[in-house]
């Protein structure tokens, strides 16, 4: 198969349950049929590679549910290397974006100098020493980029997963402020709702798609559902007004499969419990669908 769909369904890093629900309802909205009609090749792994957490109540509380979160990413990062090995498009779905740890872990495994892609609202750049709420969900890519505790930062193999200048955040409007330091002190390169309203989706999107592609062996798209404007996307935890219109979030997609750079994806933060009917999950399997090459005409 081309494709290996892995769900994640985990949310011990959010602020809430229900994203744990993420893989059933994108299933249920028509997924398998979306790749069938592109004549795509898939395989839906079982959700059985993930260990039973339910007994780890490591927790700290600028790092909370730790022990569930680092134990549950190792066995993503395991299954998500194991894929690219096998040469399939690892798509994970989420599940809360602390999952990131473990599936850019996994994909950097066979590619050391991987771009990372991730459209958010948010900057996910939080440590133990910056977080406001002690949330992993929003410390993921300060991991990956190698920052934060060591028990996170480790996993997957004890070394940063990518670089600052492979690194490109699109549609971010809510950052703390230790987030807005790492990202001038980085040099993390950052497409706010600003950039995109002044400058136009597809005048960013080439950009961060030269930015991402230069002098890499692969590229990671992390896909934060919040990223898209409550409005159409209401099912997710941490809504922020004034995100990606539906056209908008469609171009991003559009232009990543038309670069043919992507090697990997996941979409997370699909909470069914916060949806209005399935309108969220929808959205996300439209999305995939054109991350995949559906085209209009
Ligand atoms: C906030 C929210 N920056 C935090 N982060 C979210 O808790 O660190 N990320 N929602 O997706
Ligand atoms: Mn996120
Ligand atoms: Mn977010
Ligand atoms: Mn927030």
């Amino acid at each position: 198969p081309h494709i290996a769909i892995i769900p994640a369904p985990f949310d011990w890093g959010a602020s809430r349950r229900g994203a744990s629900h993420g893989p059933q309802a994108i299933l249920l909205s028509g997924l398998e049929r979306k790749l069938q009609n592109l004549g795509l090749s898939y395989v839906v792994e079982s959700p059985d590679y993930l260990p039973d957490v339910s007994l780890d109540h490591r927790s700290e509380q600028h790092l909370r549910y730790w022990g569930k979160i680092a134990a549950v990413n190792e066995a993503i990062a395991q299954k998500t290397a194991q894929a690219a090995a096998a040469g399939q498009f690892p798509l994970l779905l989420g599940g809360d974006h602390s999952i990131a740890i473990g599936s850019v872990a996994g994909a950097a495994r066979g590619r050391r100098r991987l771009g990372v892609l991730w459209i958010d609202a948010h900057g996910d750049l939080n440590t133990p020493g910056t977080t406001p709420s002690g949330n992993i969900h929003g410390m993921s890519l300060a991991c990956s980029l190698g920052h934060g505790d060591s028990r996170l930062t480790s996993i997957g193999g004890s070394y940063p997963k990518v670089q600052a200048d492979r690194t490109v955040i699109v549609g971010a409007r809510e950052l703390d402020e230790g987030e807005r330091q790492l990202i001038r002190s980085e040099g993390i390169h950052c497409f706010t709702m600003h950039d995109i309203d002044r400058r136009g989706m597809a005048a960013v999107m080439d950009e961060a798609i030269a930015i991402v592609s230069d002098g890499t062996d692969g590229v990671h798209l992390s896909f934060d559902i919040d990223s898209v404007d409550p409005g159409e996307a209401p099912g997710t935890g941490t809504k922020v007004r004034g995100g990606l219109m539906y056209r908008e979030t469609h171009l991003a997609m559009e232009m990543l499969a038309e670069s043919g750079i992507v090697t990997s994806a996941d979409v997370v933060e699909v909470n069914p419990q916060l949806d209005n009917g399935h309108r969220t999950a929808r959205l996300a399997v439209e999305l995939i669908a054109s991350l995949l090459g559906e085209r209009i005409l």
